[in-house]
């Protein structure tokens, strides 16, 4: 690893148990530390980690989320290649010998000249908390077993450590994400994904052959913690010219996420609780626009979060509300402003995004007095506001995002154009970290 990942958002303060308080910085810190900015290619095809697991029909691009509202439920999806095979995932608690099964379904689908294998979801539901279990798929003499571990059930108090990727990709520096995220001994317990998962889009003809072996190479991590999914512009796979106007074909037959559970009727925006958080997760890029599916499920969203149970309110989009970076300029922009008057109102601790190749903090700010007419404008400290990070830095393709606009505003505490994971560490209801990537330093979330 070495200094290659090491970056220095030296911004410290820590409210709580933590012994360390010290707030050095005031705004505007432009880090001059740049990870390599050349561009990293995509892993070839026959590369280790995309390998085809052995066996006839042998269940691969193993995945799970969380499939309850509550956190007691998992669903797992992989994929058959050859043949349906079996939907039923055999699951068993650590202290067990009784296997249960779930049932669960199995979809397809075309995409131009690409024919997708089977791909199953089964949802295992009424799970214990806080409890390892092993699960098996597949049948015959190819069958393969992992494990997962259930949140403690949702409460104040209740320790939780969430990891960051957004806009992920298959290079190897995406590889070195991946591999960077496993190794922090800070252990992220579930992966919360800011959109940009493959970019199979970035192939001709939106080389959906792309979307399995990025399937292949994340189950190393995905298979044994939950991913919490975001949908980015890379999920749109939107092409007319070739026959697809579907939006969203290939990721939503691929990724199934529990939206009923919180009344959403689409997978693209829904929410669940795990240990002490309340996560909304927001879609970019559906229609949220006033009298919308997503602003009116929103909106009855926000009074359902019972703060004392679930103390950190979490959101998750992919395009970023706030942006001092070149690249992507102002494209969440109109979301802004839709929404950040709930978000203020609310008091939602943190809107996690990626979108942008780089990282970016923001001071807690809020931008909500201009009426057209008053010339109020700028944003302005304020206590009640979110505080937005931008970690788009997975290590996709496209690169990073290195121009930035100047000066810094003064809204924007911190930015860094590194490739990389974050940590969203949770200790109790009042005391909550952040740290960027491998740095060992870390930011206090509440403030
Ligand atoms: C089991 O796998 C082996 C090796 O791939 C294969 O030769 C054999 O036919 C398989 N047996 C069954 C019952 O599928
Ligand atoms: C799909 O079309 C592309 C472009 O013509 C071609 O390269 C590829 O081999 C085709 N794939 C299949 C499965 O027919
Ligand atoms: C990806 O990372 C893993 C773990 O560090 C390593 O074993 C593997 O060889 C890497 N693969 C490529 C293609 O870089
Ligand atoms: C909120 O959660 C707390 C703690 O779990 C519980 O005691 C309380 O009854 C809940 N309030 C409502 C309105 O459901
Ligand atoms: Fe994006």
């Amino acid at each position: 690893m070495g200094l290659k990942w090491v970056s220095a958002d030296f911004v410290y303060l820590l409210v709580g148990l933590i012994l360390i308080a010290v707030e050095i910085c005031n705004g505007g810190i432009t880090s001059s530390f740049v990870r390599n900015d050349d561009l990293s290619l995509d892993m070839p095809v026959d590369s280790d980690v995309f390998r085809v697991p052995p066996g006839y029909n042998a269940p691969q691009q193993v995945h799970i989320t969380q499939g309850a509202y509550e956190g007691n439920g998992v669903i797992v999806s992989w994929i058959t290649p050859d043949e349906p095979g079996s939907n039923t995932v055999l699951y068993w608690a650590e202290d067990s010998e009784l296997k249960n099964s779930a049932d669960g379904i199995v979809v397809t689908y075309k995409y131009f000249n690409y024919t997708s294998g089977y791909i199953h979801h089964s949802s295992i539901k009424n799970l214990e908390f806080d409890t390892k279990y092993y699960y098996e798929v597949g049948i015959g003499n190819t069958t393969r077993q992992f494990w997962f571990i259930t949140p403690p059930k949702a409460g104040p108090d209740v320790p939780y450590t969430f990891g960051l990727i957004g806009d992920l990709g298959q290079t190897f520096d995406s590889n070195g994400t991946l591999t960077h995220y496993e190794l922090n001994p800070a252990k992220g317990q579930t992966l919360l994904f800011v959109g940009d998962l493959s970019y199979a889009d970035d192939y001709p003809f939106h080389d959906n052959n792309r979307w399995d072996t990025w399937g292949r190479f994340i189950e190393r991590n995905a298979a044994y913690q939950p991913w919490i999914w975001t949908a980015g512009n890379h999920e749109i796979d939107f092409d007319p010219e070739i026959g697809e106007s579907e939006p969203f074909k290939p990721y939503t037959h691929r990724f199934f996420v529990p939206y009923r559970e919180s009344e959403s009727t689409s997978p693209l925006w829904y929410s669940i609780k795990r240990a002490s958080a309340y996560i909304i997760v927001m879609s970019s890029y559906s229609a949220y626009g006033k009298y919308t599916p997503q602003y009116k499920w929103f909106i009855k969203e926000l009074p359902k979060v019972n703060r004392t149970e679930t103390p950190w309110l979490v959101v998750l989009m992919h395009s970023p509300l706030y942006n001092s970076y070149v690249h992507h300029y102002m494209e969440g922009e109109t979301m802004r402003v839709m929404y950040e008057p709930w978000f203020v109102e609310y008091k939602v601790d943190i809107i996690f995004a990626g979108h942008v190749h780089a990282y970016e903090r923001s001071e807690r700010v809020s931008n909500v007095a201009y009426n057209v007419v008053n010339g109020l404008c700028t944003p302005i400290r304020d206590h009640s506001a979110p505080v937005y990070i931008t970690i788009g830095d997975g290590g996709n393709l496209e690169g990073l995002a290195t121009e930035m606009t100047e000066p810094q505003p003064s809204y924007s505490a911190y930015r860094e154009a590194s490739f990389g994971h974050g940590i969203f560490d949770i200790k109790n209801k009042d005391a909550c970290l952040f740290q960027l990537a491998s740095q060992s330093r870390w930011i206090c979330c509440r403030s």
